[in-house]
């Protein structure tokens, strides 16, 4: 069956592509619509052109998977030409969403009509390209430079009603006839002597302000730091205003050849399919039957808890919160209630959006509420036995079948497991702080967890709007598990002669938002320190005991003034300096390319170890976990991705070069150095 077909419905020629999942414009759908454009041409009775996507969508853009193969003809820009140029006026009734080039082949028809629900962007700029088959030059055209440079610079789709208020739809037709109507407004249109052609308009680019350009480049400086593609669709865009409509395009094509062959692109492509592929959880049937989960029970209404439960309540799922005693759980309830006013303030939430969400939360003292939860989530005080404490306690009190699941960070979830009667119904869901926010959550498999369990969790995570890894049983899963040799390294590295402030800066440079001092301030120096028991063995000991706690009493290993603008102290450079002398450390002068080689090369062979143990399901998934909870720059791919680009076998080089500075608990993964051997990749 040809993923594109016509059928004519009177004069209206109606074109159908039908290319599941999401109807991305490959090949086959090229060619299909270029066919389908050269029978309107030749059939005289043909007076107006329908294109349509059945199944979920519209195009949701070029085939994502071709970038990087020999090409196809004919290329998108031409089949978009080859819409444009018919004198038989071209619908694109639009549902679901157009996104990239969908909304480029929707710009080449002379009108566009869509249902309420569909959404209209031009997302490539988030996969390291812009728009390429004349999607800044058009869009400009159509709805001016102001509107349009938000749209190609952020990725960020609009909704069908924006889309009609800024002339980008032509009308809104019902959600349920979204055909027929298309094909009446075809109709309605075909007697029309002249039709709208997107490249030829000049009425809504004529008179722009030439500022623009450098005002949107200033006001959005920080979030596009590192990337390359945002300015390449600013460039593109300026095109669109200073050259005419054939130049700019082979503007753009300059501009889009040169993102598409480079890493940037490749990392951010590498990422999209990542975030997919992690989704997928190995030995379990597609088709296995979920537990239906209706009620969410909440152990501690603190910040982890309550930042847990907002992403239930608004996914419109109750929640039952349990806390101890009765002022922690108010102050609990107090911050969800003013967590979602906040939002509502920005006008993100309506009032009764968040009255909704208040109205399903329960909160309580008692433990035997959470009888009939589908699922309990325990944030309670990171301890074995208070874990184990509690999941003996939950087993006898939650309903069989009902799925229990800790929010531990590194602690072992079979033995919590063995806790309860019911080991299969017994999970880890390692949510980041803040939980409301952060987007990634640990998924950790047991030894012994059923996989409904596992695939339940999973599906949950995505109606949560979470990006789901599955992780093993192991200390500190993949995240904190891979943050543990950094840290050491780091700790070295101050001792040996690397100011703390230059490691810091080493890591922000290759795009981190904060490095390993700056996190550690921020966290609280004295986080599981004893003022009884300390020994002074370590740096963080000799600063707690200075009472250099970190960002919260304004001294840590920065000093910080009231605006939380930080200085490196020279106290603790001096305290440093003291410790290295005593601990028998010489101290020399250690370069960046050093401090990033210690830093970020026994990390990738943590990740390495954790694939050798199967603690990841792949190496993409690691990449998942740092991208999407430790601010991993996006561009470089995680580090998996980002050690491919570098080459294997130069950080095992790095690794062995660097390993007599090392500290001494590292160890060489076995995966890492066979691959390395071989000229291999984590990535295939
Ligand atoms: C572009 O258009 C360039 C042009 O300007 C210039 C050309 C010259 N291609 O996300 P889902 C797969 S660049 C290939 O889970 P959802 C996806 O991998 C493109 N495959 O569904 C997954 O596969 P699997 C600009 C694609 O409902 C399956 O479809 N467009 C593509 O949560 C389901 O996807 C974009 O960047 C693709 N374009 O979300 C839009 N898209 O099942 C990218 C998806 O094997 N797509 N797949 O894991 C999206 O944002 C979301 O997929 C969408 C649906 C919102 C459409």
């Amino acid at each position: 069956m040809p993923v594109v077909t016509t059928h004519k419905d009177g004069d209206v020629l109606v074109v159908v592509s039908d290319n599941p999942p999401v109807n991305a414009l490959g090949a086959a759908v090229r060619q299909g619509l270029a066919e389908a454009m050269k029978t309107a041409a030749s059939d005289d009775s043909v007076k107006a052109v329908v294109i349509v996507g059945h199944g979920r969508t519209f195009f949701a853009g070029a085939d994502i998977t071709e970038f990087g193969k020999p090409p196809v003809e004919p290329g998108l820009p031409e089949v978009v030409d080859l819409i444009e140029a018919s004198a038989k006026p071209v619908v694109a009734a639009i549902h679901g969403t157009a996104l990239g080039g969908g909304l480029e082949v929707a710009l080449g028809c002379h009108y566009r009509v869509a249902v309420p629900s569909a959404k209209l962007g031009l997302p490539e700029v988030k996969l390291g390209l812009l728009p390429g088959a004349g999607g800044t030059q058009r869009l400009p055209r159509v709805i001016g430079v102001e509107a349009a440079l938000p749209m190609i610079v952020s990725g960020d789709p609009i909704s069908a009603k924006t889309a009609e208020a800024a002339g980008l739809i032509d009308r809104i037709v019902g959600e349920g006839s979204l055909e027929p109507d298309a094909i009446a407004f075809a109709r309605e249109v075909a007697s029309r002597s002249d039709h709208p052609v997107s490249s030829k308009r000049t009425d809504k680019i004529s008179g722009t302000d030439p500022g623009v350009f450098d005002r949107f480049r200033q006001e959005n400086a920080r979030r596009l730091k590192g990337f390359e593609a945002p300015e390449a669709c600013i460039q593109a865009v300026k095109a669109a205003v200073d050259l005419p409509f054939a130049e700019g395009l082979n503007k753009e094509r300059e501009l889009f050849m040169k993102l598409v062959s480079g890493t940037q692109s490749a990392a951010l492509r590498h990422n999209f399919f990542a975030e997919r592929a992690a989704t997928k959880i190995d030995g379990i049937a597609a088709d296995i039957q979920l537990i239906p989960i209706k009620k969410v029970g909440i152990l501690g209404a603190g910040t982890m808890g309550g930042g847990i439960g907002m992403n239930f309540l608004s996914a419109g799922i109750e929640v039952v919160m349990v806390e101890r005693e009765q002022a922690p759980l108010d102050r609990g309830v107090g911050v969800i209630r003013k967590n979602y006013e906040n939002t509502a303030k920005r006008g993100r939430l309506t009032p009764d959006q968040v009255e909704g969400a208040m109205a399903k939360l329960k909160p309580t003292l008692s433990y035997d509420d959470l009888a009939d939860c589908d699922l309990v989530i325990e944030a309670v005080f990171e301890n074995m036995d208070v874990k184990k404490e509690v999941f003996g306690r939950l087993d006898t009190i939650v309903k069989p079948g009902a799925i229990l699941a800790s929010n531990t960070s590194y602690l072992n979830i079979d033995q919590i497991a063995a806790m309860t009667r019911r080991p299969e119904s017994v999970i880890g869901l390692h949510f980041f702080s803040p939980a409301n926010v952060m987007r990634l959550l640990e998924i950790v498999r047991g030894a012994r967890t059923g996989g409904a369990v596992l695939a339940t969790c999973m599906a949950l995570a995505k109606k949560i709007g979470k990006i789901a890894v599955v992780a093993g049983v192991c200390d500190g899963f993949i995240g904190n598990r891979m943050l543990t040799p950094r840290q050491r390294e780091a700790n070295k590295l101050i001792l040996q002669g690397a100011p703390f402030d230059r490691v810091d800066q080493v890591l922000l440079d290759f795009g981190f938002p904060m490095g390993p001092f700056q996190m550690a301030d921020l966290a609280g120096l004295d986080l599981g320190w004893n003022k009884e028991t300390s020994k002074g063995a370590s740096i963080r000991d000799l600063l707690c005991e200075r009472d250099r706690r970190g960002q919260k009493n304004g001294r840590g290993f920065y000093d910080y003034d009231e605006k939380r603008n930080r200085t490196p102290s020279p106290e603790v450079q001096q305290i440093i300096r003291e410790f290295a002398a005593e601990s028998g450390e010489d101290q020399r002068e250690i370069g960046d390319q050093e401090i990033l080689e210690r830093l970020l090369y026994p990390m990738v062979n943590e990740g390495a170890l954790i694939l050798e143990e199967h603690m990841a399901q792949r190496a993409s998934d690691i990449d998942v976990v740092w991208l999407n909870g430790y601010g991993w720059p996006a561009w470089t791919g995680g580090p998996m991705f980002w050690a491919d680009t570098v080459g294997l076998g130069k950080v095992v080089e790095g690794l062995e070069k660097n390993a007599p500075h090392m500290d001494k608990a590292f160890r060489m993964s076995a995966l890492l150095k066979s691959k390395a051997a071989e000229g291999g990749r984590f990535n295939t």
